[in-house]
């Protein structure tokens, strides 16, 4: 009985260390105030011999950001970032605003970023920071807050590594709005069948009552 005991307590004590493990592999830290998911501290991008540098970003989230930017509700104080390759990049992540934020950065290596994302989040006002390292290639990645129609309405950026891959879209102050309203002139042949017929069928009417009261 004694042996299974301890057999019992052997596998619960393997099984603990393997979740920790896991755990601190995945980088994960979380508390009331948000959480820091997939954060790389030090593991080599493939391509990268060492790491090049040190650097620090500072990204504020929040209301106040949108303003420059007309039909936007939120933003950041930077809708984008050039960095270097294979760079330590230490980020502070602030939300000005009372309700939820993040700042995901999307598309890096799948071997060191679990679904390929790094991920700040935080619940309310409040500061956190968080690391990874920048790949060795030159790609342009796609920065965003997930929270329901806050990346719409403007809490979107890129983060472009060495020289980046383009611009992506509607990257508020870079390049331009996603579903921009239009309002230009439509001269199709229709729409001009449809104008002149719509004139002389006023003209008419107007000729016919004028016509009709005279007499
Ligand atoms: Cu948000």
């Amino acid at each position: 009985m004694k042996a299974l005991n301890v057999a019992v307590l052997a596998l619960l004590l393997v099984i603990t260390s393997i979740a920790q493990a896991e755990m601190s592999h995945m980088g994960m830290r979380m508390g009331e105030w948000g959480m820091v998911m997939n954060e790389n501290l030090q593991d080599l991008p493939q391509g990268c011999l060492k790491i090049a540098g040190v650097q620090k970003i500072t990204i504020k989230a929040g209301r106040e950001y949108a303003k420059p930017f007309p039909g936007t509700i939120f933003g950041y104080s930077q809708h984008e970032f050039n960095l270097p390759k294979c760079t330590q990049i230490n980020v502070t992540f602030i939300n000005e605003d009372n309700i939820r934020h993040q700042f995901m950065i999307h598309g890096l290596p799948t071997y060191l970023h679990p679904q390929g994302m790094f991920h700040m989040e935080l619940y309310a006002k409040g500061e956190v920071k968080g690391t990874f390292i920048t790949p060795s290639s030159d790609k342009t990645y796609l920065a965003h807050c997930d929270v329901a129609q806050h990346m719409e309405k403007g809490m979107k950026a890129q983060v472009k590594v060495g020289d980046g891959s383009g611009n992506l879209p509607s990257i508020p102050g870079v390049s331009g709005q996603l579903n921009k309203d239009v309002y230009a002139l439509d001269l199709s042949v229709a729409n001009i069948i449809l104008v002149i017929l719509l004139f002389f069928l006023g003209l008419a009417s107007c000729l016919f009552f004028f016509i009709w009261r005279k007499h």
